[in-house]
């Protein structure tokens, strides 16, 4: 039976219209929404108003929901390639038969490499419960997500000065009165809750110091824009850090009571004045020591956001490792306007979901990737994808034979496909679940359908704020396609390979049911609103109790792990090269109505979807002959190139040129997006492999690439 069906059927008596509480899909923030479905078709979609922080209000690409149900163009049965991977040939399969395909190859590897032989990327988020069950049912330890090209140097920077990862941190900035921006542009790159809460803050007079090489709309509502060098965030921390110690502008009690390695902060920094990073970020020193006399007057209200996406260069790490000491020195963790502390179910007494995992028998073995052993500081929890590809590229530490990609387009989110494109050619079986064409799912052996988030459930989950809150995603309407929920096609992977009882359930209510045995909350309560807030109020922990797990017990400026991983704490800064000539850095960011390359091909959104242009400045542009809207080419030394017009602009620093991510697909069943625009992750030519060693993150935007004009006949101007 489709499991699917089971619960849109539920209700056959009710009137035709009824109201549903869910999750948006549209991007990985999942908002709870309320969806109106009338006779079996969603006829309205808006936030969750149980989620007071969010109200009502959605983004464009949330209310571009149906758009998206509704589009044909996306994969309507299971798919099993025909010709040579890549190539487009492919024939519809039942899902007995695409399943029993995937079962036969891998059990082939199962028997040929082992369990571990096995590895699985997601997007990460709430619902990996189900994820790792299904990796660690097959014997493996390899369950990477998607983070080393977004947040894994912010995450591992967390994790080495406080022991716990940078999510636990909840940044409050409602109540704060100075926040402090390294290129985290939340007017644009957006999650709806904290572009609320920053709005309503700008509203109330908050201070913002926004830092980035390219003036952003987040640039516009702050109070102080700084075009920074790009790369050189680092050298700005030493010296603000610097300032601080100088002038003992910092929390003296919070740091005697929970901080070691002042002193080898002291040492750090000692030289590294404000006149030091001017030479290399290009701030005026007065500039910073204004801004250092500000926050100083405003903490403990003072915020440094360590940074999102923060894949940037091979010190990426250390730029959110030292934003994140810098909210230490304002002694500004568990206070108000602050970073509170985000809290476990447990906290206020009350029991957290219960865990698939647990149902599956423990693992062994070794990461491929080295994470948490060989690799000390890179947290096992996420893994380390691009060393999964070098892996692949060498069979060393061991051979992998299957790769499951579940919501996840490594072939878009990493960098240099060429190369990540030969990996793969490595593997027996690359399968991907996706509800639409991606880039990888195009290069996969099986393409496997998911039911989009408004035609399915998935297993509940749990978010990790000041209050915990349960989140509930449930069916609106039936699917229009043959595609299945997530949980029921991991289920019947197992089953074949006879690995299934960890995820032996007839029903997604079942399921819930057993998650939620000893929560006190039941299926309908959840039901009925969609979200449920684990306490009434937030609370704060007591000041002088508060836990930092990490090994000493203490916030960390010297790290353990780092110095387990044979890292410094504290490196010096690395100067990186101004680029010269035609060579600029390739930078890049999102545009409010798309979502990385997945939203492109979206009916609506594609209308929408602003020009993609190659900012750069005018005198570089001048010098090259280029001037504004005319056609240019981009290189970036491996075979692939691209023309765009050209936004010259003083607003983007002239080492750099920038252009929006998520364009450039290749698929041809994707109409509206197959061929519009320039594919970044493309551009970034050798730099797979390119990383930041303390994080793992990738190191994205020291990729330089080349740009000439293009003659109006497309050739050489
Ligand atoms: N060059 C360059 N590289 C980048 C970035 C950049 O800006 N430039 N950004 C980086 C960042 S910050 C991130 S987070 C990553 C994002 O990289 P990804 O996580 O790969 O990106 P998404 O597009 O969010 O989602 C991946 C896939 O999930 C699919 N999907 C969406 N909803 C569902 C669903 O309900 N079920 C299933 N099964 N699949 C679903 C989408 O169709 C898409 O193919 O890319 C990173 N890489
Ligand atoms: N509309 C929309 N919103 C999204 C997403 C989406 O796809 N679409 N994706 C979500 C995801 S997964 C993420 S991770 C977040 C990312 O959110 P953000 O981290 O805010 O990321 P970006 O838009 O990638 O980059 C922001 C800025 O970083 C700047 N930058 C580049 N190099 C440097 C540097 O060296 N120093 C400084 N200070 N700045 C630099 C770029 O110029 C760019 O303007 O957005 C989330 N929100
Ligand atoms: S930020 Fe927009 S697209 Fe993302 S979940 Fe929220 S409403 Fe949906
Ligand atoms: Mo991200």
């Amino acid at each position: 039976m489709n499991a699917n069906l089971a619960t849109a059927g539920r209700g056959s008596d009710a009137p035709d219209t009824r109201t549903v509480y869910s999750l948006c899909g549209m991007c990985a923030v999942r908002c709870p929404i309320e969806v109106q479905v009338q006779d079996g078709r969603v006829t309205w979609i808006q936030g969750n108003p149980h989620d007071t922080a969010l109200g009502a209000s959605l983004c464009a690409k949330g209310g571009a929901g149906q758009s998206f149900q509704n589009d044909d163009e996306r994969p309507q049965t299971p798919l099993i390639r025909s010709g040579e991977r890549g190539a487009g040939q492919w024939r519809s399969a039942s899902w007995d038969e695409a399943l029993d395909y995937i079962a036969e190859r891998l059990q082939q590897t199962l028997n040929e490499c082992g369990g571990r032989g096995v590895a699985l990327s997601d997007r990460g988020g709430p619902f990996t419960d189900l994820t790792r069950t299904f990796i660690r049912s097959l014997g493996s330890p390899n369950y990477f997500n998607h983070d080393v090209t977004c947040a894994s140097n912010v995450y591992n920077a967390a994790r080495s000065l406080f022991g716990f990862p940078h999510s636990k941190l909840v940044l409050d900035i409602k109540n704060t009165k100075h926040l402090v921006l390294y290129g985290r542009n939340i007017a644009e790159s957006l999650m709806v809750k904290e572009a609320k809460a920053f709005m309503s803050a700008v509203s109330n007079g908050m201070r913002v110091t926004y830092i980035d090489p390219r003036a952003t709309v987040t640039a516009c509502k702050a109070t102080r824009y700084w075009q920074i060098r790009p790369n050189s965030d680092y050298a700005l921390n030493l010296a603000l850090i610097h300032e601080i110690l100088k002038h003992d502008l910092y929390d003296h009690d919070f740091v005697a009571r929970y901080v070691s390695g002042l002193d080898a902060l002291r040492a750090a920094v000692a030289e590294t004045t404000p006149e030091w990073q001017e030479t290399h970020t290009g701030i005026p020193a007065d500039d910073v020591r204004a801004l250092v006399r500000e926050i100083a007057a405003d903490a403990p209200q003072v915020i440094f956001h360590p940074g999102w996406m923060v894949a940037r260069h091979s010190q990426s790490f250390h730029v959110s490792r030292t934003a994140l000491i810098l909210n230490v020195l304002m002694g500004n963790i568990e206070m108000p306007g602050g970073c509170l502390l985000g809290k476990s179910p447990e906290f206020y007494g009350r029991a957290s979901l219960k865990r698939l995992i647990d149902r599956a028998p423990k693992v062994d073995e070794p990461r491929v990737d080295g994470a948490g052993t060989e690799h000390p500081s890179w947290d096992p929890a996420i893994g380390v994808l691009h060393r999964l590809f070098a892996a692949l590229e060498t069979d060393q530490p061991y051979p992998i034979g299957a790769y499951f990609i579940y919501r996840h387009d490594p072939l878009t989110a990493m960098p240099d496909a060429e190369a990540l494109q030969r990996a793969l050619d490595r593997l027996k079986l690359i399968v991907a679940i996706d509800v639409r064409y991606s880039e990888t799912a195009w290069y996969a052996d099986v393409i496997l359908p998911e039911s989009t988030y408004l035609e399915r459930a998935n297993i509940l989950g749990l978010t990790q704020g000041a209050v915990p809150t349960l989140i509930m995603r449930d069916q609106a309407v039936a699917p229009r396609f043959d595609s299945r929920p997530a949980w029921w096609i991991f289920r019947e992977i197992l089953r074949r390979v006879e690995r299934g009882a960890a995820l032996d359930f007839e029903h997604i209510e079942e399921l819930w049911n057993y998650q939620l045995d000893g929560v006190g909350v039941s299926v309908d309560e959840l039901r009925a609103r969609g979200v449920m807030a684990l306490a009434d109020a937030p609370r704060l922990q007591e000041r002088d109790a508060l836990e930092f797990p990490t090994p000493s017990g203490k916030i960390e400026f010297d790290s353990t792990l780092l110095a387990q991983a044979g890292l410094p704490s504290l490196p010096p800064y690395a100067s990186k090269p101004a680029p010269t000539g035609d060579s600029f850095y390739l930078l890049f960011g999102r545009a409010a109505t798309l979502t990385h390359g997945q939203s492109l091909n979206n009916p609506l959104l594609n209308e929408i979807a602003p020009k993609q242009e190659l900012w750069m400045h005018p005198d570089r542009a001048q010098a090259l002959g280029i001037t504004d809207g005319a056609l240019v080419e981009i290189t970036g030394g491996g075979r692939y190139s691209g023309q765009l017009p050209a936004k010259v602009t003083p607003w983007i620093h002239p080492d750099a040129v920038f252009m929006l991510h998520g364009y450039g697909a290749t698929v041809p069943l994707a109409t509206r997006a197959h061929g519009l625009g320039v594919a970044d992750q493309r551009l970034q030519h050798g730099k797979l492999h390119d990383f930041d060693p303390a994080g793992g993150g990738c190191s994205l935007t020291e990729t330089q690439v080349r740009v000439r004009p293009v003659a109006s006949n497309g050739g050489a101007a």
